[in-house]
Protein backbone atom coordinates (compact mmCIF):
# COMPACT_ATOMS: atom_id res chain seq x y z
CA UNK A 1 0.00 0.00 0.00
CA UNK A 2 1.31 3.79 -0.52
CA UNK A 3 1.72 5.57 2.43
CA UNK A 4 0.43 9.09 2.24
CA UNK A 5 1.82 12.00 3.66
CA UNK A 6 1.22 13.14 7.23
CA UNK A 7 2.68 16.69 7.30
CA UNK A 8 -0.29 18.96 7.44
CA UNK A 9 0.94 20.83 4.68
CA UNK A 10 1.62 17.70 2.46
CA UNK A 11 -2.21 16.88 3.36
CA UNK A 12 -3.16 20.05 2.08
CA UNK A 13 -1.22 20.33 -1.20
CA UNK A 14 -2.25 16.39 -1.56
CA UNK A 15 -6.04 17.34 -1.63
CA UNK A 16 -5.33 20.53 -3.58
CA UNK A 17 -3.88 18.64 -6.15
CA UNK A 18 -6.61 15.60 -6.04
CA UNK A 19 -9.05 18.20 -6.20
CA UNK A 20 -7.22 19.83 -9.53
CA UNK A 21 -7.59 16.14 -10.90
CA UNK A 22 -10.87 16.00 -10.84
CA UNK A 23 -12.85 15.48 -14.15
CA UNK A 24 -14.51 19.18 -13.96
CA UNK A 25 -10.53 20.22 -14.41
CA UNK A 26 -11.44 20.44 -18.05
CA UNK A 27 -7.91 20.02 -20.07
CA UNK A 28 -7.21 23.17 -22.12
CA UNK A 29 -5.85 22.72 -25.49
CA UNK A 30 -2.56 24.24 -24.22
CA UNK A 31 -2.18 21.59 -21.10
CA UNK A 32 -0.03 18.93 -21.86
CA UNK A 33 -2.18 15.55 -22.73
CA UNK A 34 -1.11 12.58 -20.20
CA UNK A 35 -0.32 10.84 -22.93
CA UNK A 36 1.84 13.01 -24.78
CA UNK A 37 3.78 13.11 -21.47
CA UNK A 38 4.55 9.06 -20.92
CA UNK A 39 6.02 9.79 -24.95
CA UNK A 40 8.27 11.91 -23.84
CA UNK A 41 9.29 10.44 -19.74
CA UNK A 42 11.14 7.81 -21.89
CA UNK A 43 14.51 7.58 -20.66
CA UNK A 44 17.60 8.88 -22.02
CA UNK A 45 20.87 7.63 -22.67
CA UNK A 46 22.35 10.13 -20.62
CA UNK A 47 21.03 8.19 -17.26
CA UNK A 48 24.94 6.81 -17.96
CA UNK A 49 26.60 9.06 -18.61
CA UNK A 50 29.14 10.55 -15.65
CA UNK A 51 28.60 14.51 -14.82
CA UNK A 52 29.66 16.09 -11.96
CA UNK A 53 27.47 17.26 -8.83
CA UNK A 54 27.38 20.63 -8.76
CA UNK A 55 25.76 21.50 -5.06
CA UNK A 56 23.70 25.00 -4.21
CA UNK A 57 24.64 25.70 -0.50
CA UNK A 58 20.66 27.20 0.06
CA UNK A 59 19.15 24.08 -1.43
CA UNK A 60 19.02 20.98 1.18
CA UNK A 61 22.34 18.61 1.63
CA UNK A 62 22.46 15.35 -0.32
CA UNK A 63 25.27 12.94 -0.57
CA UNK A 64 27.13 12.17 -3.95
CA UNK A 65 25.41 8.73 -3.81
CA UNK A 66 22.03 10.07 -3.35
CA UNK A 67 23.41 13.03 -6.19
CA UNK A 68 24.10 9.65 -8.48
CA UNK A 69 20.47 8.20 -8.20
CA UNK A 70 18.61 11.25 -8.65
CA UNK A 71 20.49 12.16 -12.09
CA UNK A 72 19.53 8.58 -13.08
CA UNK A 73 16.38 8.63 -12.40
CA UNK A 74 16.08 12.08 -13.31
CA UNK A 75 17.36 11.50 -16.86
CA UNK A 76 15.30 8.39 -16.99
CA UNK A 77 12.19 9.55 -15.88
CA UNK A 78 12.41 13.44 -16.19
CA UNK A 79 14.90 15.15 -18.93
CA UNK A 80 12.27 13.87 -21.78
CA UNK A 81 9.75 16.62 -20.73
CA UNK A 82 11.55 19.24 -18.54
CA UNK A 83 15.65 19.11 -20.50
CA UNK A 84 18.86 17.96 -19.81
CA UNK A 85 19.82 21.67 -17.91
CA UNK A 86 15.99 21.67 -16.51
CA UNK A 87 15.53 24.98 -18.60
CA UNK A 88 12.02 23.65 -19.73
CA UNK A 89 11.11 21.82 -22.78
CA UNK A 90 7.47 20.02 -23.33
CA UNK A 91 7.83 20.01 -19.43
CA UNK A 92 7.75 23.78 -17.07
CA UNK A 93 11.63 24.72 -16.55
CA UNK A 94 12.91 23.30 -13.19
CA UNK A 95 16.02 25.59 -12.19
CA UNK A 96 17.07 26.29 -8.75
CA UNK A 97 15.85 29.88 -8.99
CA UNK A 98 12.61 28.70 -9.10
CA UNK A 99 12.41 25.33 -7.15
CA UNK A 100 14.40 26.97 -3.76
CA UNK A 101 11.20 29.05 -3.66
CA UNK A 102 8.67 26.62 -3.87
CA UNK A 103 10.36 24.02 -1.34
CA UNK A 104 10.91 20.56 -0.21
CA UNK A 105 7.19 19.60 0.88
CA UNK A 106 5.58 21.86 -2.27
CA UNK A 107 7.82 19.99 -4.96
CA UNK A 108 7.04 16.30 -3.49
CA UNK A 109 3.52 16.81 -3.66
CA UNK A 110 3.56 17.45 -7.33
CA UNK A 111 5.91 14.76 -8.20
CA UNK A 112 3.98 12.10 -6.12
CA UNK A 113 0.68 13.74 -7.07
CA UNK A 114 0.69 14.92 -10.66
CA UNK A 115 -0.91 18.02 -11.43
CA UNK A 116 -3.84 18.90 -14.22
CA UNK A 117 -1.14 20.21 -16.64
CA UNK A 118 0.49 16.99 -17.49
CA UNK A 119 2.54 16.10 -14.53
CA UNK A 120 2.53 12.28 -14.01
CA UNK A 121 1.71 11.31 -10.72
CA UNK A 122 4.87 9.71 -9.95
CA UNK A 123 4.44 8.09 -6.35
CA UNK A 124 0.53 7.55 -6.60
CA UNK A 125 0.68 5.37 -9.81
CA UNK A 126 3.37 3.16 -8.26
CA UNK A 127 6.54 3.82 -10.62
CA UNK A 128 8.64 5.84 -7.71
CA UNK A 129 8.51 5.28 -4.12
CA UNK A 130 8.15 7.77 -1.34
CA UNK A 131 12.07 7.96 -0.97
CA UNK A 132 12.24 8.69 -4.33
CA UNK A 133 10.43 11.17 -4.45
CA UNK A 134 12.27 13.18 -1.25
CA UNK A 135 15.12 12.69 -3.43
CA UNK A 136 14.19 13.93 -6.41
CA UNK A 137 12.68 16.92 -4.77
CA UNK A 138 15.83 17.82 -2.90
CA UNK A 139 17.71 17.16 -6.14
CA UNK A 140 16.11 19.67 -8.16
CA UNK A 141 16.48 22.26 -5.95
CA UNK A 142 20.43 21.88 -6.75
CA UNK A 143 22.18 23.18 -9.81
CA UNK A 144 21.49 20.65 -13.10
CA UNK A 145 24.78 19.02 -13.70
CA UNK A 146 26.03 19.16 -17.48
CA UNK A 147 26.34 16.35 -19.94
CA UNK A 148 29.73 16.50 -21.41
CA UNK A 149 30.18 18.11 -24.92
CA UNK A 150 30.71 15.43 -28.27
CA UNK A 151 32.93 17.10 -30.43
CA UNK A 152 35.25 16.16 -33.65
CA UNK A 153 37.89 14.30 -31.30
CA UNK A 154 34.93 11.98 -29.93
CA UNK A 155 32.94 11.14 -33.20
CA UNK A 156 36.49 10.66 -34.71
CA UNK A 157 37.27 8.61 -31.41
CA UNK A 158 33.74 6.33 -32.09
CA UNK A 159 34.37 6.29 -36.18
CA UNK A 160 34.84 2.97 -37.71
CA UNK A 161 34.79 2.52 -41.50
CA UNK A 162 34.08 -2.25 -41.45
CA UNK A 163 34.36 -2.60 -44.77
CA UNK A 164 35.97 0.71 -47.26
CA UNK A 165 34.09 1.29 -50.11
CA UNK A 166 36.64 0.00 -52.02
CA UNK A 167 36.30 -3.43 -50.50
CA UNK A 168 32.56 -3.39 -51.26
CA UNK A 169 30.60 -5.13 -53.99
CA UNK A 170 30.60 -3.29 -56.82
CA UNK A 171 27.11 -4.77 -58.19
CA UNK A 172 24.38 -5.85 -56.26
CA UNK A 173 25.50 -9.48 -54.74
CA UNK A 174 22.20 -11.13 -53.22
CA UNK A 175 19.23 -11.89 -55.03
CA UNK A 176 16.63 -9.75 -53.24
CA UNK A 177 14.05 -7.12 -54.34
CA UNK A 178 16.02 -4.56 -51.86
CA UNK A 179 13.45 -1.91 -52.70
CA UNK A 180 10.95 -3.57 -50.62
CA UNK A 181 12.66 -4.55 -47.52
CA UNK A 182 11.33 -3.34 -44.54
CA UNK A 183 14.08 -1.76 -42.00
CA UNK A 184 12.41 -2.63 -38.97
CA UNK A 185 13.21 -1.01 -35.38
CA UNK A 186 13.76 -3.73 -32.77
CA UNK A 187 13.72 -0.83 -30.32
CA UNK A 188 14.88 -2.46 -27.02
CA UNK A 189 17.92 -4.58 -28.12
CA UNK A 190 19.40 -2.19 -30.08
CA UNK A 191 18.56 -3.77 -34.08
CA UNK A 192 17.06 -3.64 -36.85
CA UNK A 193 15.48 -6.51 -38.31
CA UNK A 194 15.28 -6.42 -42.20
CA UNK A 195 12.32 -8.72 -43.83
CA UNK A 196 11.89 -9.37 -46.82
CA UNK A 197 8.79 -7.56 -48.28
CA UNK A 198 8.11 -10.24 -50.86
CA UNK A 199 8.77 -13.47 -48.71
CA UNK A 200 8.22 -11.84 -45.01
CA UNK A 201 11.18 -13.82 -44.03
CA UNK A 202 13.90 -12.29 -42.05
CA UNK A 203 16.77 -11.19 -43.86
CA UNK A 204 19.29 -10.20 -41.13
CA UNK A 205 19.16 -8.67 -37.65
CA UNK A 206 21.81 -6.16 -37.68
CA UNK A 207 23.31 -4.36 -34.36
CA UNK A 208 22.95 -1.47 -33.87
CA UNK A 209 22.63 1.75 -31.55
CA UNK A 210 20.51 1.77 -28.44
CA UNK A 211 16.81 1.90 -28.51
CA UNK A 212 17.06 2.50 -32.01
CA UNK A 213 14.99 5.19 -33.68
CA UNK A 214 14.88 6.00 -37.63
CA UNK A 215 15.98 4.42 -40.49
CA UNK A 216 16.37 6.11 -43.71
CA UNK A 217 18.18 5.84 -46.75
CA UNK A 218 20.66 6.88 -49.42
CA UNK A 219 19.65 8.56 -53.05
CA UNK A 220 20.02 5.83 -54.69
CA UNK A 221 18.67 3.13 -52.19
CA UNK A 222 22.04 1.36 -51.70
CA UNK A 223 22.68 2.41 -48.01
CA UNK A 224 20.61 2.26 -45.07
CA UNK A 225 21.33 4.52 -42.06
CA UNK A 226 20.16 3.32 -38.64
CA UNK A 227 20.21 5.79 -35.41
CA UNK A 228 19.72 4.92 -31.85
CA UNK A 229 19.18 6.97 -28.92
CA UNK A 230 22.50 7.07 -27.99
CA UNK A 231 23.65 8.94 -31.40
CA UNK A 232 25.42 5.57 -32.77
CA UNK A 233 24.60 5.65 -36.33
CA UNK A 234 24.71 2.25 -38.73
CA UNK A 235 25.65 2.51 -42.41
CA UNK A 236 24.35 -0.91 -43.59
CA UNK A 237 25.28 -1.93 -47.27
CA UNK A 238 22.18 -3.58 -49.06
CA UNK A 239 24.67 -4.91 -51.90
CA UNK A 240 25.98 -7.40 -49.71
CA UNK A 241 25.61 -10.84 -49.79
CA UNK A 242 23.90 -10.88 -46.28
CA UNK A 243 23.30 -7.08 -45.70
CA UNK A 244 24.79 -5.78 -42.73
CA UNK A 245 26.78 -2.79 -41.31
CA UNK A 246 29.97 -1.41 -43.39
CA UNK A 247 30.38 1.52 -41.29
CA UNK A 248 29.61 3.49 -37.93
CA UNK A 249 29.92 6.68 -35.72
CA UNK A 250 28.70 8.32 -32.76
CA UNK A 251 27.79 11.64 -33.38
CA UNK A 252 26.75 12.77 -29.57
CA UNK A 253 25.32 11.52 -26.69
CA UNK A 254 21.70 11.38 -27.66
CA UNK A 255 19.64 11.87 -30.45
CA UNK A 256 16.87 10.89 -32.99
CA UNK A 257 16.95 12.01 -36.58
CA UNK A 258 19.34 11.09 -39.93
CA UNK A 259 19.31 11.90 -43.40
CA UNK A 260 21.14 11.56 -46.35
CA UNK A 261 21.81 14.18 -49.76
CA UNK A 262 19.24 13.87 -52.51
CA UNK A 263 19.56 16.82 -54.56
CA UNK A 264 20.76 16.24 -58.31
CA UNK A 265 24.42 15.54 -57.74
CA UNK A 266 24.70 15.20 -54.58
CA UNK A 267 23.00 11.89 -54.51
CA UNK A 268 24.93 9.22 -52.01
CA UNK A 269 27.58 11.90 -51.22
CA UNK A 270 26.23 13.06 -47.76
CA UNK A 271 24.85 12.73 -44.57
CA UNK A 272 23.54 14.34 -41.27
CA UNK A 273 22.03 13.55 -37.92
CA UNK A 274 20.94 16.10 -35.39
CA UNK A 275 21.35 15.35 -31.86
CA UNK A 276 19.24 16.00 -28.89
CA UNK A 277 22.76 16.58 -26.53
CA UNK A 278 25.13 18.11 -27.18
CA UNK A 279 22.51 20.17 -29.11
CA UNK A 280 23.89 20.46 -32.40
CA UNK A 281 23.69 18.93 -36.52
CA UNK A 282 26.60 17.02 -37.83
CA UNK A 283 27.34 16.79 -41.56
CA UNK A 284 29.00 13.39 -42.75
CA UNK A 285 30.55 11.65 -45.64
CA UNK A 286 27.92 9.54 -47.58
CA UNK A 287 30.20 6.58 -48.07
CA UNK A 288 31.97 6.30 -45.02
CA UNK A 289 30.26 8.60 -42.10
CA UNK A 290 33.43 10.44 -41.70
CA UNK A 291 32.27 13.64 -39.47
CA UNK A 292 33.00 16.68 -41.50
CA UNK A 293 31.34 19.30 -39.84
CA UNK A 294 29.59 20.21 -36.99
CA UNK A 295 27.48 22.75 -35.85
CA UNK A 296 25.95 24.09 -32.88
CA UNK A 297 22.03 25.12 -32.58
CA UNK A 298 21.72 26.63 -29.49
CA UNK A 299 20.91 30.19 -29.58
CA UNK A 300 17.54 31.86 -29.19
CA UNK A 301 13.96 31.13 -29.70
CA UNK A 302 11.48 32.58 -32.06
CA UNK A 303 9.27 33.88 -30.38
CA UNK A 304 10.48 35.45 -27.06
CA UNK A 305 13.91 35.62 -28.21
CA UNK A 306 15.23 34.44 -25.03
CA UNK A 307 18.35 32.41 -25.00
CA UNK A 308 17.99 28.68 -24.87
CA UNK A 309 21.22 26.48 -24.12
CA UNK A 310 20.01 23.26 -25.35
CA UNK A 311 17.56 23.33 -28.45
CA UNK A 312 17.28 19.64 -29.71
CA UNK A 313 17.18 19.04 -33.38
CA UNK A 314 14.09 17.06 -34.31
CA UNK A 315 13.24 15.72 -38.00
CA UNK A 316 15.50 16.35 -40.92
CA UNK A 317 14.54 15.76 -44.49
CA UNK A 318 16.89 16.58 -47.57
CA UNK A 319 14.99 18.61 -49.72
CA UNK A 320 14.78 17.90 -53.89
CA UNK A 321 14.56 21.55 -54.63
CA UNK A 322 18.34 23.17 -53.64
CA UNK A 323 21.37 21.47 -52.28
CA UNK A 324 19.97 21.62 -48.48
CA UNK A 325 19.31 19.86 -45.75
CA UNK A 326 16.19 20.90 -43.89
CA UNK A 327 16.80 20.96 -39.88
CA UNK A 328 14.08 21.36 -38.02
CA UNK A 329 15.13 22.47 -34.22
CA UNK A 330 12.77 22.10 -31.61
CA UNK A 331 12.91 24.42 -28.69
CA UNK A 332 14.39 27.48 -30.14
CA UNK A 333 11.46 27.10 -33.18
CA UNK A 334 13.79 27.50 -35.77
CA UNK A 335 13.80 25.22 -39.55
CA UNK A 336 17.16 25.71 -40.60
CA UNK A 337 17.89 25.40 -44.58
CA UNK A 338 21.19 24.41 -44.82
CA UNK A 339 23.05 24.57 -48.03
CA UNK A 340 25.71 21.64 -48.38
CA UNK A 341 27.45 23.07 -51.57
CA UNK A 342 30.39 24.21 -49.90
CA UNK A 343 30.65 22.98 -45.81
CA UNK A 344 34.08 25.83 -45.47
CA UNK A 345 31.56 28.24 -46.13
CA UNK A 346 28.69 27.23 -44.75
CA UNK A 347 25.26 29.10 -45.96
CA UNK A 348 21.91 28.96 -43.74
CA UNK A 349 19.12 30.11 -43.92
CA UNK A 350 16.97 30.50 -40.55
CA UNK A 351 13.11 30.14 -40.71
CA UNK A 352 11.62 31.36 -37.45
CA UNK A 353 8.47 28.92 -37.75
CA UNK A 354 7.51 28.07 -34.43
CA UNK A 355 8.61 26.60 -30.70
CA UNK A 356 8.45 22.93 -30.44
CA UNK A 357 9.28 21.51 -34.12
CA UNK A 358 8.68 17.49 -33.92
CA UNK A 359 8.10 15.62 -37.16
CA UNK A 360 7.25 16.32 -40.53
CA UNK A 361 6.94 15.02 -43.89
CA UNK A 362 6.84 16.56 -47.55
CA UNK A 363 3.36 17.50 -49.25
CA UNK A 364 2.81 15.37 -52.54
CA UNK A 365 5.00 17.88 -54.83
CA UNK A 366 7.82 17.69 -52.41
CA UNK A 367 8.06 21.37 -52.44
CA UNK A 368 6.69 21.75 -48.71
CA UNK A 369 7.33 20.83 -45.76
CA UNK A 370 4.89 20.05 -43.53
CA UNK A 371 6.16 20.37 -39.81
CA UNK A 372 4.32 19.76 -36.37
CA UNK A 373 5.34 22.45 -33.92
CA UNK A 374 3.60 19.78 -30.99
CA UNK A 375 2.78 21.45 -28.07
CA UNK A 376 2.43 24.81 -30.50
CA UNK A 377 -0.59 22.85 -31.86
CA UNK A 378 0.80 23.85 -35.28
CA UNK A 379 2.22 22.98 -38.43
CA UNK A 380 4.45 24.48 -40.22
CA UNK A 381 4.44 24.74 -43.82
CA UNK A 382 7.98 25.60 -45.03
CA UNK A 383 8.45 26.31 -48.97
CA UNK A 384 11.67 24.53 -50.37
CA UNK A 385 11.89 26.27 -53.35
CA UNK A 386 11.09 29.58 -51.96
CA UNK A 387 13.59 28.79 -48.60
CA UNK A 388 10.83 30.53 -46.29
CA UNK A 389 7.24 30.10 -44.64
CA UNK A 390 4.45 29.72 -46.23
CA UNK A 391 1.76 29.31 -43.17
CA UNK A 392 1.64 28.54 -39.63
CA UNK A 393 -1.58 26.08 -39.71
CA UNK A 394 -3.38 25.82 -36.30
CA UNK A 395 -4.76 22.22 -35.84
CA UNK A 396 -5.97 20.47 -33.06
CA UNK A 397 -4.42 18.88 -29.56
CA UNK A 398 -0.45 18.21 -30.23
CA UNK A 399 -0.18 16.98 -34.08
CA UNK A 400 1.84 13.73 -34.66
CA UNK A 401 1.74 13.15 -38.02
CA UNK A 402 5.58 10.66 -38.43
CA UNK A 403 5.46 11.95 -41.87
CA UNK A 404 1.88 12.68 -42.68
CA UNK A 405 -0.77 11.33 -45.28
CA UNK A 406 -0.65 12.93 -48.74
CA UNK A 407 -4.09 12.44 -50.82
CA UNK A 408 -6.56 13.91 -53.37
CA UNK A 409 -9.61 15.10 -51.21
CA UNK A 410 -12.87 15.51 -54.01
CA UNK A 411 -13.30 19.47 -53.09
CA UNK A 412 -10.00 20.38 -51.83
CA UNK A 413 -7.69 18.85 -54.00
CA UNK A 414 -4.48 17.30 -52.79
CA UNK A 415 -4.50 17.60 -48.97
CA UNK A 416 -1.55 16.88 -46.46
CA UNK A 417 -2.82 14.92 -42.99
CA UNK A 418 -1.99 14.49 -39.42
CA UNK A 419 -3.26 12.78 -36.20
CA UNK A 420 -2.80 13.97 -32.64
CA UNK A 421 -1.70 13.25 -29.45
CA UNK A 422 -3.99 15.25 -28.13
CA UNK A 423 -7.49 14.59 -29.22
CA UNK A 424 -9.60 12.18 -31.96
CA UNK A 425 -8.83 14.61 -34.80
CA UNK A 426 -7.06 13.82 -37.80
CA UNK A 427 -6.76 17.94 -39.76
CA UNK A 428 -6.71 17.61 -43.63
CA UNK A 429 -4.43 20.75 -44.59
CA UNK A 430 -4.48 21.48 -48.75
CA UNK A 431 -1.42 21.79 -50.34
CA UNK A 432 -2.17 23.01 -53.70
CA UNK A 433 -1.50 26.81 -54.25
CA UNK A 434 -2.34 26.82 -58.13
CA UNK A 435 -5.76 24.90 -59.12
CA UNK A 436 -7.06 25.32 -55.48
CA UNK A 437 -5.87 28.70 -54.37
CA UNK A 438 -8.37 29.89 -51.98
CA UNK A 439 -7.96 26.58 -49.54
CA UNK A 440 -4.18 26.49 -49.50
CA UNK A 441 -2.35 25.95 -46.37
CA UNK A 442 -5.44 26.33 -44.21
CA UNK A 443 -6.78 23.08 -42.14
CA UNK A 444 -9.63 22.78 -44.60
CA UNK A 445 -11.42 19.44 -42.78
CA UNK A 446 -11.76 17.54 -39.60
CA UNK A 447 -12.68 14.05 -39.44
CA UNK A 448 -12.77 11.83 -36.45
CA UNK A 449 -10.61 9.06 -35.61
CA UNK A 450 -10.65 6.65 -32.70
CA UNK A 451 -9.21 9.19 -30.17
CA UNK A 452 -6.03 10.56 -28.83
CA UNK A 453 -3.03 9.16 -28.75
CA UNK A 454 -2.25 8.75 -31.87
CA UNK A 455 1.49 8.76 -33.35
CA UNK A 456 1.32 8.06 -37.22
CA UNK A 457 -1.09 8.66 -40.31
CA UNK A 458 -0.25 6.69 -43.74
CA UNK A 459 -1.21 6.01 -46.99
CA UNK A 460 -0.67 5.70 -50.73
CA UNK A 461 -0.75 6.92 -54.56
CA UNK A 462 -2.09 3.64 -55.20
CA UNK A 463 -4.45 3.37 -51.82
CA UNK A 464 -7.53 4.67 -51.60
CA UNK A 465 -7.49 4.01 -48.09
CA UNK A 466 -6.02 5.91 -44.93
CA UNK A 467 -4.82 4.35 -41.86
CA UNK A 468 -4.67 5.75 -38.18
CA UNK A 469 -2.84 4.34 -35.52
CA UNK A 470 -3.80 5.03 -31.81
CA UNK A 471 -1.10 3.54 -30.03
CA UNK A 472 -0.71 5.64 -27.01
CA UNK A 473 -4.39 5.80 -26.01
CA UNK A 474 -5.40 4.91 -22.89
CA UNK A 475 -7.99 2.27 -23.67
CA UNK A 476 -6.55 -1.04 -25.04
CA UNK A 477 -9.09 -1.63 -27.17
CA UNK A 478 -8.36 1.68 -29.11
CA UNK A 479 -3.99 1.10 -28.89
CA UNK A 480 -4.79 -2.41 -29.73
CA UNK A 481 -6.39 -1.32 -33.06
CA UNK A 482 -6.05 1.00 -36.36
CA UNK A 483 -8.94 2.98 -38.11
CA UNK A 484 -9.26 2.93 -41.93
CA UNK A 485 -10.84 5.58 -44.14
CA UNK A 486 -12.46 5.08 -47.22
CA UNK A 487 -10.48 8.38 -48.44
CA UNK A 488 -13.75 9.04 -51.29
CA UNK A 489 -16.20 8.91 -48.26
CA UNK A 490 -14.31 10.33 -45.54
CA UNK A 491 -17.27 11.78 -44.16
CA UNK A 492 -18.79 7.81 -43.50
CA UNK A 493 -16.46 7.31 -40.91
CA UNK A 494 -14.34 4.80 -40.48
CA UNK A 495 -13.36 1.10 -39.70
CA UNK A 496 -11.93 -0.28 -37.14
CA UNK A 497 -9.23 -3.30 -37.57
CA UNK A 498 -8.55 -5.32 -34.82
CA UNK A 499 -4.75 -5.84 -35.73
CA UNK A 500 -3.45 -6.88 -32.11
CA UNK A 501 -6.15 -10.13 -32.34
CA UNK A 502 -5.06 -11.05 -35.50
CA UNK A 503 -1.38 -11.37 -34.58
CA UNK A 504 -2.55 -13.78 -32.22
CA UNK A 505 -0.03 -13.51 -29.73
CA UNK A 506 0.22 -16.24 -26.80
CA UNK A 507 0.93 -13.85 -23.88
CA UNK A 508 -1.03 -10.43 -22.56
CA UNK A 509 1.42 -7.83 -23.30
CA UNK A 510 0.79 -4.08 -24.19
CA UNK A 511 0.26 -4.70 -27.26
CA UNK A 512 0.14 -1.67 -29.34
CA UNK A 513 -0.37 -1.31 -32.77
CA UNK A 514 1.78 1.19 -34.05
CA UNK A 515 2.94 2.74 -37.52
CA UNK A 516 1.11 1.64 -40.82
CA UNK A 517 4.05 1.25 -43.05
CA UNK A 518 3.10 0.68 -46.95
CA UNK A 519 5.70 -2.02 -49.19
CA UNK A 520 6.68 -0.99 -52.43
CA UNK A 521 3.87 -1.87 -54.52
CA UNK A 522 0.87 0.05 -52.21
CA UNK A 523 -1.07 -3.11 -51.69
CA UNK A 524 -0.59 -4.33 -48.40
CA UNK A 525 0.18 -2.45 -45.09
CA UNK A 526 2.63 -3.53 -42.20
CA UNK A 527 1.69 -2.79 -38.87
CA UNK A 528 3.81 -3.80 -35.39
CA UNK A 529 2.08 -5.25 -32.55
CA UNK A 530 4.41 -3.81 -29.63
CA UNK A 531 4.66 -5.46 -26.54
CA UNK A 532 7.14 -5.43 -23.57
CA UNK A 533 10.47 -7.01 -23.86
CA UNK A 534 9.95 -10.16 -22.22
CA UNK A 535 6.76 -10.86 -24.43
CA UNK A 536 6.30 -11.91 -27.45
CA UNK A 537 5.07 -9.16 -30.51
CA UNK A 538 4.20 -9.87 -34.30
CA UNK A 539 4.14 -7.89 -37.28
CA UNK A 540 0.51 -7.83 -39.00
CA UNK A 541 0.05 -7.30 -42.80
CA UNK A 542 -3.00 -6.09 -44.61
CA UNK A 543 -3.93 -6.52 -47.66
CA UNK A 544 -5.02 -2.72 -48.83
CA UNK A 545 -7.69 -3.53 -51.10
CA UNK A 546 -9.73 -6.30 -48.95
CA UNK A 547 -8.53 -5.04 -45.26
CA UNK A 548 -8.28 -8.74 -44.78
CA UNK A 549 -5.43 -9.79 -42.55
CA UNK A 550 -2.86 -11.14 -44.85
CA UNK A 551 0.15 -13.25 -43.19
CA UNK A 552 1.25 -12.47 -39.29
CA UNK A 553 5.12 -12.52 -39.08
CA UNK A 554 6.18 -13.97 -36.09
CA UNK A 555 10.08 -14.94 -34.71
CA UNK A 556 11.42 -14.69 -31.45
CA UNK A 557 13.97 -12.11 -32.47
CA UNK A 558 11.29 -9.30 -33.42
CA UNK A 559 11.43 -8.04 -29.90
CA UNK A 560 9.90 -4.76 -29.02
CA UNK A 561 9.07 -3.74 -33.12
CA UNK A 562 8.10 -0.15 -33.61
CA UNK A 563 9.19 1.69 -36.69
CA UNK A 564 9.34 -0.06 -40.14
CA UNK A 565 11.36 1.68 -42.97
CA UNK A 566 10.35 0.22 -46.46
CA UNK A 567 13.19 1.23 -48.83
CA UNK A 568 11.93 2.32 -51.69
CA UNK A 569 9.19 4.74 -50.06
CA UNK A 570 12.20 6.10 -47.85
CA UNK A 571 14.19 7.06 -50.96
CA UNK A 572 11.03 8.19 -52.75
CA UNK A 573 8.97 10.36 -49.62
CA UNK A 574 6.38 8.18 -51.20
CA UNK A 575 3.93 8.75 -48.24
FE1 LIG B 1 9.92 9.11 -32.25
C1 LIG B 1 10.22 9.86 -35.62
C2 LIG B 1 11.53 12.00 -31.47
C3 LIG B 1 9.23 8.57 -28.92
C4 LIG B 1 8.78 5.99 -32.99
N1 LIG B 1 10.70 10.66 -33.34
C5 LIG B 1 10.71 10.79 -34.72
C6 LIG B 1 11.33 12.05 -35.08
C7 LIG B 1 11.72 12.64 -33.91
C8 LIG B 1 11.32 11.77 -32.81
C9 LIG B 1 12.43 13.96 -33.75
C10 LIG B 1 11.51 12.58 -36.50
C11 LIG B 1 12.80 12.06 -37.09
C12 LIG B 1 12.99 12.52 -38.55
O1 LIG B 1 12.03 12.42 -39.34
O2 LIG B 1 14.09 12.96 -38.89
N2 LIG B 1 10.25 10.14 -30.49
C13 LIG B 1 10.95 11.29 -30.41
C14 LIG B 1 11.01 11.72 -29.03
O3 LIG B 1 11.66 12.70 -28.58
C15 LIG B 1 10.11 10.86 -28.25
C16 LIG B 1 8.82 11.65 -27.98
C17 LIG B 1 10.59 10.42 -26.87
C18 LIG B 1 11.90 9.67 -26.85
O4 LIG B 1 12.42 9.48 -25.76
O5 LIG B 1 12.42 9.28 -27.89
C19 LIG B 1 9.85 9.74 -29.26
N3 LIG B 1 9.12 7.55 -31.15
C20 LIG B 1 8.94 7.53 -29.82
C21 LIG B 1 8.38 6.27 -29.37
O6 LIG B 1 8.11 5.95 -28.17
C22 LIG B 1 8.09 5.46 -30.59
C23 LIG B 1 6.58 5.36 -30.77
C24 LIG B 1 8.62 4.03 -30.56
C25 LIG B 1 10.11 3.91 -30.64
O7 LIG B 1 10.57 3.20 -31.53
O8 LIG B 1 10.79 4.49 -29.81
C26 LIG B 1 8.71 6.35 -31.67
N4 LIG B 1 9.56 8.11 -33.99
C27 LIG B 1 9.14 6.82 -34.06
C28 LIG B 1 9.05 6.43 -35.47
C29 LIG B 1 9.44 7.56 -36.23
C30 LIG B 1 9.77 8.60 -35.27
C31 LIG B 1 8.59 5.07 -35.98
C32 LIG B 1 9.54 7.67 -37.74
C33 LIG B 1 8.19 7.73 -38.37
C34 LIG B 1 8.26 7.82 -39.88
O9 LIG B 1 7.34 7.27 -40.51
O10 LIG B 1 9.18 8.44 -40.42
Amino acid sequence: MMKLPTTPLLMLAATLAALALAPAQAQSKKDPDPSDVKYHAAPSPLADVPMVQSTNPKAPPMTQAEFDVARKIYFERCAGCHGVLRKGATGKPLTPDITLGKGTDYLKVFIAYGSPAGMPNWQTSGEMTEQQVDLMARYIQHEAPTPPEFGMADMKGTWKVIIPPEQRPSKKMNSYNIENIFSTTLRDTGEVALIDGDTKQIINIVKTGYAVHISRTSASGRYLFVIGRDAKINMIDLWMEKPDNVAEIRVGLEARSVEASKYKGYEDKLVIAGSYWPPQYVIMKGDTLEPLKIVSTRGNTVDKQEYHPEPRVASIVASHFRPEFIVNVKETGKTLMVDYTDLNALKTTEIGTARFLHDGGWDSSKRYFMVAANQSNKIAVVDAKEDKLVQLVEVSKIPHPGRGANFIHPKFGPVWSTGHLGDEAISLVATDPVKHKQYAFKEVAQIKGQGGGALFIKTHPKSTHLYSDTPLNPDAAIAQSVAVFDIKALDKGYKVLPIAEWAGLKDDGAKRVVQPEYNKAGDEVWFSVWSAKNKESAIVVVDDKTLKLKTVIKDPRLITPTGKFNVYNTQHDIY
